[in-house]
């Protein structure tokens, strides 16, 4: 299962865990990190000095290379971006922005740079820019979303770019990782799944919320203000939707929204917090060591491949037998 992905990131296997603002601690990232995936500190709305610090955490757990995922809209970005190059990091992923005049800075420092993107003309962009390779989010994701499905994405951003693609959205298991080296991918990047994991610190509940959700679970929240979320249907949920119907302007909505998230990650408050979710939690039905799934996740996409290669030969020598 080793592909390009691995190659450029120096990983075993072609997963990359998602850089989750307040779920993606350095614990959970150097778990993925030795289980042979790319694990990814996020950044969020972190102070740089926090930062620092889970970066010597997570290089104490692991000598396995890591990533940090730097949230554009974050207030202290500006200084992420300098610790994340005072520290070497191995790898950035970017999301919610244009990581576009940062770029040149990370390649000088030998910093691979792979940026979310959810639309092919951000990715072709970026890649003329220096990416070193692209994640194409779907927006089956959880947390913030664009509006194509993974399923239409990564096709078009594989075709467009020249670099290797990684896919996310949607993909919790062997088949996700199958299909999406199907549409052209060369790895995945995985959120949910991994916050229903042992290792990760998330509180208990949110875990629970995951391993009782179903395939209509998630809902998109704050897309009147240009700001789409995809979380579990809850109070909070239900109560933004109402401002938003009724027009409440921007300022009120990131008012209202203002520590929910922390709020569901920290406290567990299932109900008032923002559990941020991918809409494939309803195929998630155990919290897992974070080895056991994707040693699980590379045998069953293993098995797949050789499987449909084998109904493929077998039909082909059909063809040929009638032909014959
Ligand atoms: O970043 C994400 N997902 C996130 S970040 C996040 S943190 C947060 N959000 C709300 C409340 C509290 C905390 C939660 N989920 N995904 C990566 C991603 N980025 N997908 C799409 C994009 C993206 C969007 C717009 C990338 C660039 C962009 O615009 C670039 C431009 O053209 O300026």
């Amino acid at each position: 299962m080793r592909t390009a992905v691995c190659d450029l990131l120096g990983i075993k296997y072609p997963v990359l865990q998602g850089g989750m603002a307040w779920v993606a601690t350095a614990k959970l990232a150097a778990a993925v990190s030795n289980a042979g995936g790319l694990g990814i500190i996020g950044a969020g709305n972190m102070p740089a000095d926090l930062l620092r610090q889970e970066i010597k955490i997570c290089r104490s757990l692991t000598s396995n290379p890591f990533g940090v995922n730097i949230y554009y809209l974050s207030p202290s970005v500006r200084e992420i971006v300098e610790v994340v190059i005072e520290e070497k990091v191995p790898v950035v992923t970017t999301g919610a922005g244009n990581p576009g005049k940062d770029m040149s800075r990370f390649k000088a420092e030998g910093i691979k740079v792979v940026p979310v993107v959810s639309a092919v003309a951000l990715a072709k962009r970026l890649v003329r820019a220096g990416a070193d390779a692209i994640i194409a989010e779907g927006m089956e994701c959880g947390g913030h979303t664009g509006v194509t499905t993974t399923m239409a994405l990564l096709p078009q951003i594989t075709a467009a770019v020249n670099v290797p693609v990684i896919a996310a959205g949607g993909i919790a298991d062997g088949r996700g990782l199958a299909a999406a080296l199907a549409l052209g991918a060369q790895g995945v990047q995985m959120g949910t799944r991994f916050v229903a994991s042992i290792e990760c610190e998330v509180h208990d509940n949110y875990k629970q919320a995951i391993l009782k959700a179903k395939d209509r679970s998630t809902v998109i929240t704050g897309a009147s203000i240009g700001h789409p979320v995809r979380v579990l249907k809850n109070k909070l949920a239900r109560e933004f939707a109402t401002l938003e119907e009724r027009g409440a302007s921007r300022s009120r909505l990131e008012q209202f929204g203002a520590g929910r998230l922390r709020m569901a990650v920290q406290a567990g408050d299932m109900q008032e917090g923002s559990v941020m979710c991918g809409q494939i939690a309803g195929l998630i039905d155990a919290v897992l060591p974070v080895h056991e799934i994707i040693s699980a996740m590379m045998i069953e996409a293993s098995d797949i491949l050789q499987r449909l290669s084998c109904q493929l030969a077998a039909s082909e020598q059909a063809v040929k037998l009638v032909e014959g």
